[in-house]
């Protein structure tokens, strides 16, 4: 099978880099131009009409997730999920804080790579979303009834949590697989020793049980670098498919050492295999350090459990686990599509898009067409489990969606392109340009058994020319494209905030009518919550200063606070008392050194303020929650250390309450 050479690779490269440049003029040519009327009625959404679609789109390095609204493509929200959020307080208030512990410690930021909606029967459901931290590696369960994070689980014997976190279709397992291999147990060895020490692991966590996440079992793999994975369904229903690369094991100058060999493999786990032998015993449990991270339903506030071990399995100890499929060549995408029966790799360095059938890997291994044997790993021969080719698709294949109507999209890194080729009979139909540098592609429901089909998103590297500048760094972008029809027909681009790595999207139905509109006060047990204005007060332990403190339109209670020192530590925590949708308060105070706070109706939120001299310090609502927001204030008083006037929190000069001394 040719390959390009890799000096051709990049010409090629370059090449199409400047036939994409060509595109984009041709692109605001009054000619391209002539349709944009209609495709701007496609994507229009009139004043006080909702998207279909909500889109959750990864920030990359941000560490959020951006919920646009699609085909609009209008931001409605940033969740916060591994990086702290200042405009929520989210990772600042002491309620939050615990969600960012880790085995290194408090952690407020990630690389938030890869979005995953939870499935029942292999269809979307609505509940969650799973992402994933690539650097400190982590999954995170987000609740889409509040679009808050709930729960985050960090990877032990991880390291670059890319190939995470792909459902399988009862959402039982999200999976975890590291980029880059590491010793394991991670001790000091020489680097040098890579291939004597260096192993990959490949995690399944269960993930159906909110407030439970943990990793069922670990499989413990050659050390390759581990990249993408998707859930087999139909015929391939119970394995979950990860592309790796870096088969040569290399440890240094990857990007041409570990291009070397002209196939690499993607991996074939058996997770109901890794299940029984779990179950009878096979494996061994392991001491390891991770956290996990969740929140509590009813107080509204974080806890940070460590784990301290974790079931390993090798292949070895658990024939029939896992097989790998030789695959050209440092494959990146390992996509299944909606019937289950196509594994498609996206070789990026490869000239055809290889793809695999699940029911000849199955046969394959059942008539044992073995190649070889790694680590106790059958290998499978290529051309008993390869299903077709795609023949000069473009440079740079990636990843591949479907539209459930027996067409696949591969986005195409070098090229810049989309490629629309047919299931089956492997040919190109139709090509559209991106702008530019395409990575992940997402067509709605793309993952699940039943792909919307009607729009595709690219998501890009690289923005150039695209939007208006904005100095070194120019907005990243997504760009919206119609695949209703025959041709592919680019219909909005949209700036994202952070890098928009991949994204997943859900008919708005499915989550619109499941929405959560405030807490119940009566139902909130947080140790320092009020219900009533009269259950406010202050109160001293030693140098610590608890004000408990209420907030509904338009003021605080209390709201002169006197009594406080130089040295103490004053904790507010602030009840929002309003039981009505729409209505948060915020809570900031002159001198604070981290964020302000922003309360939900029944909610209790904590901030921590030390003052450093004395003075009287304005605090206010940081959310414009009325006509009377403005007066929405108050004072608290520092007197120096030592001074002895009493602790009194007052409203209209009346004792808050007599929690003081
Ligand atoms: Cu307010």
């Amino acid at each position: 099978m040719p390959l390009f050479s890799r000096s051709r690779l990049i010409a090629g490269a370059l090449l199409l880099g400047a036939v994409g440049f060509g595109y984009a003029c041709a692109g605001r040519s009054t000619a391209s131009l002539a349709g944009s009327g209609a495709n701007a009625q496609r994507v229009y959404v009139a004043p006080g009409a909702y998207d279909e679609l909500y889109g959750f789109f990864s920030g990359g390095f941000n560490g959020q997730v951006g919920v646009y609204g699609l085909p609009s493509g209008r931001l409605l929200r940033l969740i916060p999920v591994f990086s702290q959020h200042a405009e929520n307080g989210w990772g600042y208030s002491e309620e939050t804080k615990p969600m960012l512990e880790t085995s290194y410690g408090f952690i407020p930021w990630d690389d938030l790579h890869h979005t995953a909606l939870s499935q029942t029967n292999g269809e979307d459901d609505g509940r969650w979303l799973f992402v994933n931290g690539n650097n400190t590696p982590r999954v995170a369960r987000i609740d889409l009834t509040t679009f808050e994070t709930s729960e985050i689980l960090e990877i032990p014997n991880a390291a670059g949590n890319h190939a995470s976190p792909f459902v399988t279709e009862n959402s039982e397992y999200i999976v975890s697989s590291t980029r880059f291999s590491i010793p394991v147990p991670n001790r000091d060895v020489p680097i040098d020793e890579y291939k004597r020490f260096f192993k990959g692991q490949i995690s399944f966590i269960t993930a159906n049980q909110p407030g439970k996440m943990d990793i069922a079992f670990q499989l413990i793999v050659p050390g390759f670098n581990y990249d993408l994975a998707r859930a087999g369904k139909g015929p391939s229903a119970g394995w979950m498919f990860f592309s790796s690369y870096n088969s040569e094991q290399a440890n240094t100058l990857l990007e041409v050492n570990a291009s070397q060999n002209d196939k690499d493999y993607i991996a074939a786990v058996n997770y109901r295999t890794a299940e029984a032998c779990a179950r009878s015993g096979k494996g061994s449990r392991a001491t390891v350090d991770y956290r996990h991270n969740f929140m509590d339903e009813f107080t509204r506030s974080a806890h940070s459990e460590r784990k301290t071990s974790v079931l390993q399995i090798t292949p070895a100890q658990c024939p029939g686990v896992m097989y790998f499929m030789p695959t050209p060549k440092s494959p990146h995408g390992a996509d299944v599509d909606p019937t289950g029966e196509f594994i498609v790799a996206g070789g990026k360095l490869a000239a055809t898009i290889p793809v695999h059938s699940a029911v000849k890997m199955l046969d394959a291994i059942k008539n044992k067409e073995f190649e070889g044997e790694l680590e106790g790993i059958p290998v499978l021969k290529y051309e008993a489990t390869i299903a077709g080719e795609v023949q000069e698709p473009g440079l740079g294949p990636l990843h591949t969606e479907f539209d459930g109507k027996g067409y696949a999209y591969t986005s195409m890194f070098l090229s810049s392109e989309i490629v629309k080729w047919k299931l089956g009979t492997w040919e190109v139909v139709d090509r559209a340009p991106t702008y530019y540098a395409v990575g992940h592609l997402m067509i709605p429901g793309g993952g699940t058994r039943k792909p919307y089909g009607r729009y595709a998103v690219a998501m890009n590297k690289i923005t150039k020319d695209r939007y208006l500048p904005t100095g070194p760094e120019l907005a990243h972008s997504a760009q919206l494209y119609d695949i209703s029809g025959e041709r592919m027909q680019l219909l909005l681009d949209f700036p994202t905030i952070g890098e928009p790595h991949y994204a997943n999207a859900i008919d708005a139905n499915l989550v619109r009518e499941r929405q959560k509109r405030f807490y119940a006060l009566a139902e909130n047990r947080h140790p320092q919550a009020v219900r009533a204005e009269r259950e406010t007060g202050v109160e001293r332990r030693g140098k610590v200063v608890h004000v408990r403190m209420s907030s509904i339109r338009s003021h605080f209670a209390p709201d002169n606070i006197e009594g406080v020192v130089v040295g103490d530590t004053v904790l507010f925590h602030v009840t929002n008392l309003e039981q009505d949708w729409d209505v948060p308060h915020g809570f900031a105070i002159l001198g604070a050194r981290n964020a302000e706070l922003l309360v939900m109706p029944g909610e209790t939120k904590t901030l921590r303020w030390v003052p450093e001299k004395p003075g009287v310090y304005p605090f206010y609502c940081t959310d414009f929650c009325s006509a009377l927001h403005q007066e929405m204030q108050g004072y608290l008083r520092v007197s120096p250390a030592g001074t002895t006037i009493a602790l009194t929190g007052t409203i209209n000069r009346k004792r808050a309450s007599a929690g003081g001394q």
